[in-house]
């Protein structure tokens, strides 16, 4: 514990000195995290971020892409071998091909490095020539964050809190009733071992389906590589006391700790740990679709998300990060091309609302956040409808299912965001109106002018605050 402790602080030191090196050299990096729940949109906003970087026709809100300081954009091989890297020409491809269609779902970490060449702004702009900014940008799966509260427990506290969770939730009873025969003292018997943890993983994915955002560990609902190994095959177990050697309980405790330094520790130290700018990506209009408890959870979910980039919120943690933090996070509210633009102020006071609460709530006080409705890639057109006599704000797409045509009035969100965040709170389990549709549209076949990326809503704005003043 301790020596590895020592050598992550090393490997880290070794890499601000070499940061700090290519900062001398002109070379400033920004290393960008991209997260969210999952279907947040991360990889559609990658894709088009990066798209829209190359060919900056669409990015007026970039400032030093409107004033003609960026001469240059193009991607490199990242700094990192040991990374999958960002697929983002087949991403590109789906998206924009002849046949557009959505990226498939992505489940685990994944980097691309994109260069640009820029010209200095102000005072500097005579005096010094173009330098190249890097941008790494990491995308990762936001359920992986919700693991750092993981960190800080012994198994045993771990245990009797989880299990005081499942017992007031009914999509707990089946793995509660398979515990009700252990015996945790009993000798370690394996297929037992993997039962419990199946029965375990199973209540949690029936728990996320149900809207729950403490569905931790992270990483039995996205194993990846990792399926079927030990450090997933836990679950918890009541503790009495003291193990005793050989016995399930003691298993159980090795496990938990295995997961902790071989899980969840890698990934804070290798790509957390070195974020300078974080985007968090929130389908919040899926949220309100989805009604009152699905608000309440996200509205949670931001909270713990945001907890996790808390200046001192664990000792391990800021060892690890030796004074370096994130010193800017945007909110992003996603997919806004649901929408008429004359519905965005609502969506935006919603978000905001979202984020202003997480704050209060992570007690958060360090980097600077924003709020922001977006579309990373718009597929619909708006257009005005009369229905019984009143003129509706419509979007217009093709339909994910049936690949139909049709014009679509999602309903009215709120004009006071504390109108849908208190109904949601105060454990309302229906929108008190007649509720908010969500629909989901397919991108559409597009012809892109020459040094335009694909079409969006706010990305510049997005690409503004999150990178802008280092450009
Ligand atoms: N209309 C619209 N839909 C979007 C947009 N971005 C994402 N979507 C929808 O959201 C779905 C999920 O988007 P992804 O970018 O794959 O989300 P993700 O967060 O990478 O998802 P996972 O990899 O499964 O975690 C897509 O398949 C689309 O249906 C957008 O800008 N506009
Ligand atoms: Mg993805």
């Amino acid at each position: 514990m301790v020596i590895s402790s020592i050598a992550d602080r090393l490997v880290r030191s070794v890499e601000t000195v070499s940061d700090s090196v290519s900062e001398a050299l002109f070379e400033p990096v920004i290393r960008l995290g991209v997260t969210g729940l999952a279907r947040s949109g991360k990889t559609v906003f990658i894709t088009s971020l990066v798209a829209n970087l190359l060919d900056r026709g669409r990015m007026p809100g970039l400032v030093a892409a409107q004033e003609g300081r960026i001469e240059a954009a193009f991607l490199q091989p990242q700094p990192d071998d040991t990374v999958p890297r960002f697929d983002y020409e087949a991403h590109l491809a789906a998206l924009t091909g002849p046949a557009p269609h959505w990226p498939d779902s992505t489940r685990a970490v994944s980097e691309l490095r994109l260069s640009l060449r820029v010209r200095p702004a102000g005072l500097l702009a005579g005096l010094q020539g173009p330098r190249t900014v890097h941008l790494d940008i990491v995308d990762y799966p936001g359920e992986w964050l919700l693991d750092l509260g993981l960190m800080d427990k012994s198994y045993a506290n771990w245990a009797a809190e989880t299990l005081a969770r499942l017992r007031a939730r009914p999509e707990a009873a089946e793995y509660l009733t398979a515990l009700s025969g252990i015996d945790p003292d009993a000798r370690h018997d394996e297929p037992q071992a993997q039962a419990l943890a199946r029965g375990f993983t199973a209540y949690l994915e029936t728990a996320r389906v149900a809207g729950y955002s403490d569905c931790t560990p992270g990483r039995f609902l996205l194993p990846g590589d990792l399926a079927g190994s030990p450090v997933l095959t836990f679950a918890p177990l009541p503790v009495s006391g003291a193990s005793r050697r050989g016995s399930l309980l003691r298993e159980m405790e090795r496990r938990f700790a295995a997961y902790k330094s071989q899980v969840v520790r890698p990934f804070f130290r290798d790509h957390f740990a070195r974020i300078d700018r974080q985007v968090v990506l929130v389908d919040a209009l899926g949220a309100i679709h989805k009604g009152p408890q699905a608000v309440e959870d996200m509205r949670r979910a931001m909270a713990d998300i945001l907890g996790a980039f808390r200046p001192g919120r664990n000792a391990w943690l800021n060892r690890l990060l030796l004074g370096r933090r994130v010193d800017r996070i945007l909110f992003a509210a996603t997919k806004a091309d649901h929408l008429h633009h004359q519905q965005h102020p609502a969506l935006t006071a919603i978000i905001e609302a979202l984020t202003r609460d997480a704050r209060d709530r992570a007690q958060f006080a360090g980097a600077r956040t924003e709020a922001l409705a977006l579309a990373a890639l718009r597929v619909t057109t708006e257009e005005m409808r009369t229905h019984q006599g009143r003129e509706l704000p419509c979007v217009r797409g093709t339909l994910l299912e049936g690949g139909r045509q049709a014009a679509f009035y999602p309903g009215a969100l709120p004009q006071d965001p504390g109108q849908l965040l208190g109904a949601a709170r105060s454990g309302a389990t229906e929108w008190l109106n007649d509720g908010f549709q969500a629909m989901t549209f397919a991108p559409a076949p597009m012809q892109l002018r020459p040094g335009d990326g694909p079409p969006h809503i706010r990305l510049d704005r997005a690409a503004q605050f999150l990178i802008g003043d280092r450009l």
